[in-house]
């Protein structure tokens, strides 16, 4: 397990769980409703994430939520380019969620430092587009496609199917040249999985993800939350918050969420608890 991820122009270390806040840029999130649609309203969201002490930002411009429409190239670029030339100099690496090689290409061009690719950078072309980078790269687990994943999630066996994908995926992208240190691996919490895959990955989440690279997990505000506390999508805070340090707690390298500041609070006296406080 490398100690460092190399994200672009920046390295940063790995020896306490990283916090990446999410700037979704698009008209239909299932979480914000598209809040931060406007270039404007995304930039002073991810300021104010970072303000609460997120270490990565991921800016995404077409929605992944079950069911969601597709959105061509063209304008997803065109919604995430404003974004990550304003964010540019903001002092974190920016990180990108996208499947499409095209708009992988733009957005490196303009400074992107991480490619956070829920596909798993299954086609030719999306390795291709990010492999002489130096970019940070999310290789992430989905059975079957947004529209339709979670119609009939099913399993032999959840844990040792996830976790065969994540390591044949990131041998793929060694092989095609990309070094360890640049891989994160992503058991997809909510891409093709029932309430009951969710909690046996988040819970054997160490067997999953094995121990040769870094993992990232994102499970705020998601609907395996929902189902556990009935909360709708904007009261499940509390929800989200143990699920991640359910997470951290199984070796978590980095944790996906939407509320950065309640998660850094929860790290720190998480962290206070397991390895004391200075006096
Ligand atoms: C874009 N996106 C939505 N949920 C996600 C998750 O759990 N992991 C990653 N890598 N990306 C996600």
């Amino acid at each position: 397990m490398p100690d460092h991820l190399q994200f672009g122009r920046f390295r940063l270390s790995l020896e306490r769980p990283l916090v990446m806040g999410i700037v979704n840029v698009t008209p239909d999130s299932f979480s914000d409703g598209g809040a931060h649609f406007t270039p404007q309203a995304a930039v002073a969201h991810a300021y104010s994430l970072i303000e609460d002490g997120a270490d990565i930002l991921d800016i995404g411009g077409e929605s992944t939520r079950p069911g969601a429409a597709a959105v061509p190239a063209a304008d997803e670029l065109q919604r995430v380019l404003p974004v990550i030339e304003a964010l540019r100099d903001c002092g974190v690496p920016l990180s990108v969620d996208t499947c499409k090689p095209e708009v992988m290409r733009g957005v490196l061009r303009s400074g992107a430092d991480m490619i956070n690719d829920i596909r798993g950078f299954d086609s030719e072309l999306s390795v291709q587009a990010v492999v002489a980078s130096d970019c940070a790269l999310c290789l992430m687990h989905m059975q079957g496609e947004p529209r339709t994943m979670q119609q009939h999630p099913s399993y032999d066996d959840v844990v040792r199917e996830v976790h065969d994908y994540l390591s044949a995926g990131a041998r793929r992208l060694q092989e095609a040249g990309v070094s360890a240190d640049r891989i994160v691996l992503d058991p997809g919490f909510g891409f093709g999985k029932s309430v009951a895959h969710n909690y046996t990955l988040l819970r054997e989440l160490t067997a999953v993800m094995g121990s040769d690279f870094p993992c990232l997990v994102g499970v705020s505000r998601k609907s395996m939350i929902g189902a556990v506390t009935g909360r709708p999508a904007g009261q499940r805070l509390g929800g989200s918050v143990a699920a991640a340090l359910a997470a951290a707690a199984r070796g978590a390298h980095i944790l996906r969420v939407h509320d950065v500041a309640d998660t850094v609070s929860a790290l720190q006296v998480w962290a206070a608890v397991e390895q004391g406080v200075r006096a």
